[in-house]
């Protein structure tokens, strides 16, 4: 497993779970000396900064890119794909295949969390997925879908139903994100969970239950490594979580708990 901690460029996200959100030159080298092997990037758009920036920072600091946020859609945009509109989910869908784009010029898979939907249908849910997961393949990577707590969205709040839902619609090339902190408010119990939805699980938030970073919350996170291992998940670690009480005191705390954890 790989460690990855979210940097963020978008103001209107200020309450968000994003450690830095110095300009990206600096954010890059503080996460590179703190011992992250890769970055998360939460932008407000694809135009923010050039591929060809963002692969020279990553050289020069020895980052990898682990995904791309499309939370900035929402954010800035009001845009979901499950919205009731059909003007409006198409100005989403084509925002997140600008991310998708956008990260797969960089080999990094984009991520749909917000830009789901509060409350949409899985109708088009199952639409929207279908046509982001093949323009990720265009790419050689995998899009990557977010359950979320139900105060964030009704359309999945556990990894087991989303994981059904992928097998019953045969949506390929979409892989889950387990967000700890959504586990910890959804799951009966986030290990079993994990080692239930082991197949697809493609990405990992990795937050304490009250997201902050792990070890500063109330998560007994051995048995959740233990169940990571058991379905021999190789991908990343990638921290979102807030920036408390400082930034680098939680990125610290963050590269301390996975060293004493394996
Ligand atoms: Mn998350």
């Amino acid at each position: 497993m790989k460690t990855a901690i979210t940097l963020s460029q978008v103001p209107e996200a200020s309450g968000g779970p994003f450690v830095f959100r110095t300009p990206l030159p600096d954010a890059f080298a503080t996460a590179a000396a703190i011992g992250f092997d890769a970055v998360e990037l939460f932008l407000p758009g694809p135009d923010f900064i050039s591929d060809h920036e963002v692969k020279s920072l990553a050289a020069q600091h020895g980052l990898a890119i682990a995904a791309v946020g499309t939370g900035a859609g929402m954010l800035r945009h009001g845009l979901s794909l499950t919205d009731p509109s059909e003007e409006i989910r198409e100005a989403a869908l084509d925002f997140v295949f600008s991310m998708i784009d956008f990260g797969g010029q960089l080999g990094a898979p984009a991520i749909l969390g917000s830009m789901q939907g509060k409350s949409g249908s899985h109708d088009h849910l199952v639409a929207g997925l279908r046509r982001c997961a093949n323009r990720a393949a265009t790419h050689g990577v995998p899009f990557i879908y977010e359950p979320l707590n139900r105060y964030e969205t009704n359309l999945f709040n556990r990894l087991a139903d989303a994981a059904k839902f992928l097998e019953l619609h045969d949506l390929k090339n979409v892989v889950l994100l387990a967000d700890l902190f959504h586990m910890n408010i959804e799951e009966r119990d986030v290990a079993t969970a994990i080692r239930e939805a082991g197949r697809h699980i493609g990405h990992v938030h990795f937050a304490d239950s009250n997201r902050q970073a792990m070890g500063f919350g109330h998560t007994v996170a051995e048995p959740v490594i233990a169940a990571l291992r058991e379905i021999q998940y190789t991908g990343y670690l990638s921290a979102e979580i807030f920036p408390l009480p400082d930034p680098e005191t939680a990125a610290r705390q963050t590269i301390s708990s996975i060293r004493s954890l394996f």
